[in-house]
C-alpha cells in the first residue's frame, strides 16, 4: 500500500467510524446528524411549491368618505386597482362608493405571484343616521370566516380552500386636531376584534407637523383608553417571534397609526425629479419622502415586512377565534337537540353549521 493510498483508507475508515456511531444528542436533546443528510433544503422545497402557488392578500378599506382610501390603495400597490371618486371642477359630479365591490389583481414581481384583493366599502359617517353603518363591513369580514368554515368541515374539501378572509384593513382616520369620533370608536371596537386593523391619517398634507405629532399622540391615548387594539399585536400568544420580531413590532406600535399621503400622479419636482406625489401651489408634496409622510413606513410594513404575518394572524388568531365559537355552538345545540329526543341522535348536515350571524353576533 503506498502511502497515499493509506492515507485514503484511513480517513476512509474514520468516516465510516462516524457514520456507525450512534446520532449525538447536544444539551437541547436535539439530534444532530453525523453526516449531512440534506433536509435543511426543506425551506427551499417549501419556497418552491408556495412560489408556484402565489399569495392571496385580502386588504379591505374602512373609514369616511372621501378620505382618499382608493386614492392610498393605488398608490400602496402603485398601479390603478380602485376608482378613486376625485372631481377635477367643481361642475363634475360628487362621486361615491356606494357598495361593498371586491376587484382582484395578480401582481408579479420576482416570478412570485401576488393575488391581491381590494375590498371597497362605502365611506360611512354622512348620513344624518349613521347608526350600525358598520353592519354591512362586520357581516362582510364574518361571512368569509364562515364560508372558509363550510369548506374546510365539507367531507370532500377542496385542497386548497380559496381564502377570502380578509388579511388586513386600512382604516382611514380624518385629519383633524380632536382624534376618533364616536362613530370611529364604535367601528374599531368591533372592527379589531375580527381581523387586523391598521389605522392610518388620511390625507396627513392637510396637517402641519406638529398638528400631525399631536393628532398621533391623541390617538394613541385613545387606543390605550378604550382598550383598541391595533395591529401589530403585543401578546405573541403562540411564541411565534423572536426577541427581534417582538421589538420591531413595538417600534411599529409606536408609530401607529401612520401618517399618509395618496398619489396616483407622477409628477416633476423643481429639480426636475419624476416623482409620486401631489403638486399644491406651494410646491410638491413627494409622498415616498419620508420627512414629508409616512407612507413609505406604511408600504414596507404592508408588503415587506408583514405580509405573511398579517395572513398568519388571520388564520391563526381571528380565524381561530370564530370556528371555536361556531363549533361550540354547534356541539352545544347538537347536544342539547339529543338531550331532548335521544332517538334522533342523527350527525348534522353540514348545511346545518350555524351561519355567522346565528352563533356569533356583532356585540351592540
Ligand atoms: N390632499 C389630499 N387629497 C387626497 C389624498 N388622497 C386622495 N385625495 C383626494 O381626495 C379625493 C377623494 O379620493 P378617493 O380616493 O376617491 O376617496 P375615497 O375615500 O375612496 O372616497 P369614497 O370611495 O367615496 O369613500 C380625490 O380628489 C383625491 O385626489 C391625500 O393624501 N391628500
Ligand atoms: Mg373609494
Amino acid at each position: 500500500m503506498t502511502d497515499s493510498q493509506s492515507q485514503q483508507y484511513q480517513s476512509s475508515l474514520q468516516s465510516s467510524q462516524q457514520a456507525q456511531q450512534p446520532l449525538s444528542l447536544d444539551d437541547n436533546s436535539t439530534m444532530q446528524p453525523t453526516n449531512y443528510v440534506g433536509f435543511d433544503t426543506i425551506t427551499t422545497q417549501i419556497e418552491n411549491r408556495l412560489v408556484k402557488r402565489g399569495f392571496v392578500l385580502n386588504i379591505m378599506l374602512v373609514g369616511a368618505s372621501g378620505l382618499g382610501k382608493s386614492t392610498l390603495v393605488n398608490t400602496l400597490f402603485s398601479a390603478h386597482l380602485d376608482e378613486s371618486c376625485g372631481r377635477n371642477t367643481v361642475y363634475d359630479p360628487v362621486e361615491r362608493t356606494t357598495e361593498i365591490k371586491v376587484t382582484s389583481h395578480d401582481l408579479v414581481e420576482n416570478n412570485v405571484v401576488l393575488h391581491l384583493n381590494i375590498i371597497d366599502t362605502p365611506g360611512f359617517a354622512d348620513q344624518i343616521n349613521n347608526n350600525r353603518c358598520w353592519d354591512p363591513i362586520l357581516r362582510y369580514i364574518k361571512d368569509q370566516h364562515n364560508q372558509y368554515l363550510r369548506r374546510e368541515l365539507n367531507a370532500d374539501r377542496e385542497k386548497f380552500i380559496k381564502d377570502t378572509r380578509v388579511h388586513c384593513v386600512l382604516y382611514f382616520i380624518a385629519p383633524n386636531y380632536y382624534g376618533l369620533t364616536n362613530l370611529d370608536i364604535q367601528v374599531l371596537r368591533r372592527l379589531s376584534e375580527v381581523v387586523n386593523v391598521i389605522p392610518v391619517i388620511a390625507k396627513a398634507d392637510t396637517l402641519t407637523l406638529d398638528e400631525r405629532a399631536n393628532l398621533k399622540k391623541v390617538l394613541q391615548e385613545q387606543f390605550e383608553q378604550y382598550g383598541l387594539r391595533m395591529y401589530p399585536y403585543n401578546d405573541d400568544t403562540g411564541s411565534r417571534l423572536t426577541p427581534e420580531e417582538t421589538q420591531f413590532n413595538k417600534d411599529i406600535r409606536s408609530m401607529l397609526p401612520f401618517a399618509v399621503v395618496g398619489s396616483e400622479e407622477v409628477i416633476k419636482t423643481a429639480k426636475g425629479e419624476a416623482v409620486r406625489g401631489r403638486r399644491t401651489k406651494w410646491g410638491v408634496i413627494n409622498v415616498e419622502d419620508v420627512t414629508q409622510c409616512e407612507f413609505v413606513y406604511l408600504r414596507d410594513f404592508l408588503t415587506r415586512t408583514h405580509l405573511y404575518d398579517l395572513i398568519e394572524t388571520t388564520a391563526l388568531q381571528h380565524y381561530e377565534t370564530f370556528r371555536t365559537k361556531q363549533l361550540t355552538a354547534l356541539r352545544e345545540n347538537v347536544g342539547a337537540r339529543n338531550a331532548s329526543s335521544p332517538s334522533q341522535m342523527l350527525p348534522r348536515s353540514q348545511s346545518q353549521v350555524p351561519s355567522a350571524h346565528q352563533g356569533y353576533i356583532p356585540r351592540n
